[in-house]
């Protein structure tokens, strides 16, 4: 239609009508409800540069602030990025040491204003739980993203400043401040002179907003990328190597953040090859960062071929290192044992390493929880982390990123609420998941109460509700061969390691489910401190939603519910399948509410969860059946497939959205 009216008209009108029908187009596109807004403001036009991060902040108020004039005042002697906000007949002031600390309570007040809760009289107090709250970006050099579900990298595919800075914004917004701009499984190339020079055009964009970068290293670079014969952390060459190298990062970049490194750890180089110990490669690198003020964030996410037990592998390699490392190394552990599976209980290292420094390595995209065609809410897993963790124990929490170059960032409209949950959560552990779901909504889609009160039940439950479907009790590792998205208890490949089969995991036999971790079986419980070992250590008293982690459970085994094992783990999983069409039962009464487009996205990803939910619970069901050799209880909606349709079925990972079987409600 835009067509013929253009040609309609003469030259001269023609060229102003066109100019107009483009920033028409052009407004349409920046202010469209996609997602890409998230959850912020409108954008304001981040005039940094001029006026440094203060002129950021007074920007982002003056494009969005609708209240009484806001002083911004700099005031000596509160915590680096803390900030106090004051409101007292009629006067408001924002006031902080740093700029950066008016910059978040800049974005606080909007944060108030978009979910409607400024006051007449404020004094709000705020400083950040842990110094470094860092994403860890898995993207590699090509632009691609491992374990990314939102599209390629937006700093190595094409990169756009302004989306970098949109990106900055919304970190900045949540209190976000460290980003490591590439995948732990580093390539040499990372640190090559050429590359240097993108990180540091990146990391002139990220600065204002008061976010450092970092690198993941690999860790024979010397070899790959400086031509030595040798990477041993112990080698003079190779010390001489690392501290050129670093020397030159500073050089552009004078606050660059320092290294991740994943060492010895699926197939990665590291100092073990050389017989030296990880505290050993971790050292030599810190030394180098040390002049500089950089840090080395060294992960303890290794496990061998054939162990008996991984989930004692990184306790075993680690804790006997306590205290060797150096002051500016942090070791940075998942938050569970294995591998950020939907339920485990938490790596027995925070409470184990007495003497050196340590963070939380959380997982952000949805890895194992349904990638972004699932609605899971994360904030409730990391709350449940930081319920055992004592907070105080962690020197800084990392999130490993589910932004991409999608229009919504994150491929699902409400896995946007993940990124904002774990900058809130990094900022606060002490926030509750309903707090963090009623903001995000709020700031997301709209005030109206009819729309956030169902909603934020919603979002807190459906972590449960996606635990229960896929695998409930404490199951765990139960993925297909080749992806981590659906369900396939029976995999298995000629040659396989174990550790890398389900049935590693899940121990089936006729006379129970589970993997024996108490002291009759590996004693992995006795890495917890005594309190916990005893009541993990004991079946009657292992909280049950650990209870197949740590116990091989009999089938009749009988449950606080008074039902047997079997049957609860029926119950539990069809509690996952009913929860799952509830959520797309919610969507659809918030019709009213939501603009259509995302209205219809987020209806769909929901169906395809609700289909995805019976597969897992038919896969998982119909195979541990041949187990137990038990009846599916009436009660239970039984299984619509039959297991030799689940042990056929094939799903093509590049189009996760394609659902195994048509299922209708
Ligand atoms: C696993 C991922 C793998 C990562 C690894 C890691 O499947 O892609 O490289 O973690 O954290 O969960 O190093």
């Amino acid at each position: 239609m835009t067509y013929y009216v253009i040609l309609l008209m003469n030259k001269n009108r023609c060229i102003r009508h066109s100019f107009f029908l483009l920033f028409c187009l052009f407004s349409l596109s920046v202010f469209a409800e996609d997602g890409r807004r998230l959850w912020l403001p409108n954008p304001s036009e981040g005039k940094a540069d001029v006026s440094g991060i203060r002129g950021l902040a007074m920007d982002e108020l003056r494009a969005n602030w609708q209240g009484a004039p806001v002083e911004l005042k700099r005031q000596k002697g509160m915590p680096k990025e803390g900030y106090r906000i004051t409101a007292t007949g009629g006067r408001l002031q924002v006031s902080a040491t740093t700029d950066v600390g008016l910059l978040y309570g800049a974005y606080h007040l909007l944060r108030l204003q978009q979910t409607e809760t400024v006051g007449e009289t404020m004094d709000v107090v705020e400083q950040p739980a842990y110094e470094l709250r860092i994403l860890d970006h898995w993207d590699n050099p090509d632009g691609t993203i491992e374990r990314g579900f939102s599209g390629h990298s937006i700093f190595w595919e094409k990169p756009n400043g302004e989306v970098i800075r949109q990106y900055a914004r919304a970190n900045a917004s949540i209190g976000i401040n460290g980003a490591v701009l590439n995948n732990v499984n580093a390539k040499p190339q990372t640190l090559s002179s050429d590359n240097l020079k993108q990180v540091k055009w990146i990391a002139d964009i990220l600065r204002p907003y008061g976010i450092r970068v970092y690198l993941s290293v690999n860790f024979a670079s010397p070899i790959r990328l400086g031509g030595l014969p040798t990477a041993d952390p112990l080698d003079k060459s190779v010390i001489v190597w690392w501290k050129k190298k670093v020397d030159e990062i500073y050089r552009l970049i004078p606050d660059f953040g320092g290294f991740l490194v994943k060492a010895n750890s699926e197939g990665e180089p590291g100092p073990c090859d050389y017989g030296r110990s990880h505290a050993e490669g971790a050292n030599m690198l810190a030394k180098a960062l040390k002049p500089h003020k950089g840090i080395v964030m060294w992960r303890t996410f290794v496990y061998a071929p054939n162990d008996p037990d991984r989930a004692k592998q990184a306790y075993k390699e680690f804790q006997p290192l306590d205290g060797q490392f150096l002051d500016n190394v942090i070791l940075q552990v998942k938050n569970g044992p294995i591998d950020f599976q939907p339920r485990e209980p938490y790596s027995p290292l925070f409470t184990s390493l007495k003497s050196t420094p340590v963070m939380a390595e959380l997982q952000i995209t949805q890895e194992y929880l349904g990638a972004a065609n699932h609605l899971t809410f994360l904030a409730p897993m990391w709350q449940e982390f930081f319920s055992l963790v004592e907070p105080s124990t962690l020197k800084a929490v990392a999130g490993v990123a589910n932004v991409g170059n999608n229009v919504n960032w994150c491929g699902h409209h409400f896995a946007q609420a993940n990124w904002y949950a774990f900058g809130r959560l990094a900022w606060n552990p002490k926030l509750t998941a309903e707090t963090i779901a009623r903001e995000w909504l709020a700031q997301t889609f709209t005030n109206d109460r009819r729309f956030v009160d169902p909603m934020t039940e919603l979002m807190v439950q459906s972590y449960e509700t996606v635990v229960n479907y896929m695998m409930p009790l404490g199951l765990h590792h139960q993925f297909a061969g080749g992806h981590h998205y659906g369900p396939e208890p029976w995999y298995t490949a000629p040659g396989i390691r174990s550790d890398w089969t389900p049935a590693y995991y899940h121990r089936a036999d006729s006379l129970g489910l589970g993997f024996e971790r108490s002291s009759r079986g590996t004693d992995a419980v006795s890495q917890y401190p005594p309190s916990l070992r005893d009541l993990y250590d004991d079946i009657h008293t292992c909280p049950e939603k650990y209870l197949v982690w740590f116990h091989h459970v009999p089938w009749d085994y009988k449950m606080q519910s008074g039902r047997t094992f079997w049957d609860e783990l029926c119950h539990k999983y069809d509690e996952g399948v009913r929860g799952a069409r509830h959520m797309l039962a919610v969507w659809d009464g918030m019709m009213p509410y939501v603009d259509s487009e995302r209205f219809s996205e987020v209806q769909r990803k929901l169906r395809i969860q609700a289909r995805d939910a019976v597969w897992w619970r038919d896969a998982c069901l119909l195979y541990f059946q041949t187990f137990s050799h038990r009846p599916i209880p009436q009660d239970v909606e039984h299984p619509v497939h039959n297991l030799d349709e689940m042990m056929r079925f094939r799903i093509n990972i590049t189009n996760y959205e394609n659902p195994p079987f048509g299922y209708s409600r």
